[in-house]
């Protein structure tokens, strides 16, 4: 069996509320389109975040259509398995499955509830794509830990595979081990899974969610090498298809693997994708901007060198920047024709400037108890030069006595 393993399209996505991807999409698309033709896997697999929203546009729906038909059409013999992430509505793209499977290509959107394994009706098979080359395992995003739903499909599928033919199972989700980077630290938290806790059984764990592509279990470095060859039973993230930001420094890549029977070595092959926009940090020298003068004559030069791409700044935190500087800054980028895009999310390097002396620390509950503003000021006044406490504590007591008038005034009221 070969197949080709790719996840988190998030076709649809817009960056820093500005920039549609469409075509980075279409420039990775067609890279793949290329891989199929070339290579003539026997399936192609999807695993979890399809689109980047729940209920994306029109446009966004028919350039998918549009993009899995010419995909399916450079190699008609291939089947394409696609579940749903937890970017995707399960219900949405379990919709038109119907419809697609006309052309072999599968879509599982919604999960397995919690209860379902008290079923004895064959709910195995909603899971199951059988094909020539092998099983597939179609599981979307799902909350939770499912390892009794996991294990009971792998189960079903083993007491009919006298053929030992390659079984692959998809997941979306962040297993505890994996390398997050790239991510923010959100997705680490959230990781609650082990990869024991995905059962066993399987030659090949498909796995999305996670955007760099790594092999559990075995180290980054091997991302470097264009092939690997590993035991039966491997986990493995594909990586996304597009990167997302500055924070992502390693390649991006679609996973070719190759599996001859069940319980043999599994062999994947890196397929470096090229993307069409790069991201920067400027200035390029590596050092952070001590001047807003000097930021914007930085990205004024990245622009006329490159001509293309994401960039964020880096600055001196002590710089302080005018309250229109992001303005100066799109104006600069507009002969550019949004080629040149912007990310407002400027990385401060240096330490905050320390205040003399230490912040006195207060407990939550003396903080609740606290009925008169004067007690906090008067405890981190030395916060604050030139401040007169004298001055605060009449303005306090005006408004005070502001407030008691206008209390009686409603009470006498009719
Ligand atoms: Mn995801």
């Amino acid at each position: 069996m070969r197949l080709l393993h790719t996840a988190d399209l998030h076709i649809g996505q817009t960056l820093y509320q500005n920039y549609g991807r469409t075509d980075e999409h279409e420039h990775f698309f067609r890279q793949l389109e290329g891989w199929c033709r070339q290579y003539h896997p026997d399936v192609l697999i999807v695993s979890g975040d399809v689109f980047d929203i729940q209920q994306p546009g029109a446009a966004v729906k028919e350039f998918f259509n549009r993009t899995f038909v010419t995909i399916r059409n450079s190699c008609p013999t291939m089947h394409i398995v696609v579940t749903a992430g937890n970017h995707d509505s399960a219900s949405r793209l379990q919709a038109d499955a119907e419809v697609w499977k006309c052309i072999n290509v599968h879509i599982v959107g919604i999960a397995p509830t919690a209860d379902i394994t008290t079923a004895d009706d064959g709910w195995q098979e909603r899971f199951i794509v059988r094909l020539p080359s092998g099983y597939f395992v179609a599981f979307p995003y799902m909350t939770g830990s499912r390892s009794d739903i996991i294990q009971s499909v792998l189960d079903y599928i083993s007491r009919e595979n006298s053929d030992r033919k390659p079984v692959v199972m998809m997941g979306h989700l962040a297993l505890r081990s994996a390398d997050t980077t790239g991510h923010s630290s959100e997705i680490g938290r959230l990781a609650t899974q082990t990869v024991e806790e995905m059962g066993t059984g399987f030659d090949y764990l498909a796995l999305g969610h996670i955007h760099r592509p790594q092999t559990l279990g075995h180290p980054i470095g091997d991302e470097n090498n264009e092939t690997s060859t590993y035991p039966s039973g491997i986990a493995r993230y594909a990586g996304s298809a597009l990167h997302v930001s500055c924070d992502e420094k390693y390649p991006h890549t679609v996973s070719m693997v190759e599996i001859s029977s069940h319980g043999a070595e599994v062999r994947v092959q890196r397929l470096r994708i090229n993307e069409l926009r790069h991201f920067y940090e400027l200035p390029k020298n590596g050092q952070p901007a001590e001047s807003a003068e000097e930021a914007l004559h930085a990205i004024h030069e990245f622009a006329e060198e490159r001509r293309s791409g994401y960039f964020r700044l880096r600055i001196r935190y002590s710089v302080t920047l005018p309250v229109d500087f992001d303005q100066h800054v799109y104006r600069l980028l507009e002969p550019y024709n949004e080629e040149i895009r912007y990310n407002p999310k400027t990385l401060w390097v240096g330490e905050p400037a320390e205040t003399e002396t230490e912040k006195p620390v207060f407990e939550v509950a003396e903080l609740q108890a606290m009925d008169d503003p004067m007690i906090f000021i008067e405890k981190t006044a030395e916060q604050y030069s030139g401040l007169s406490l004298e001055e605060l504590r009449n303005a306090f007591q005006e408004v005070k006595e502001e407030i008691h008038k206008m209390e009686e005034e409603k009470q006498t009221k009719p």
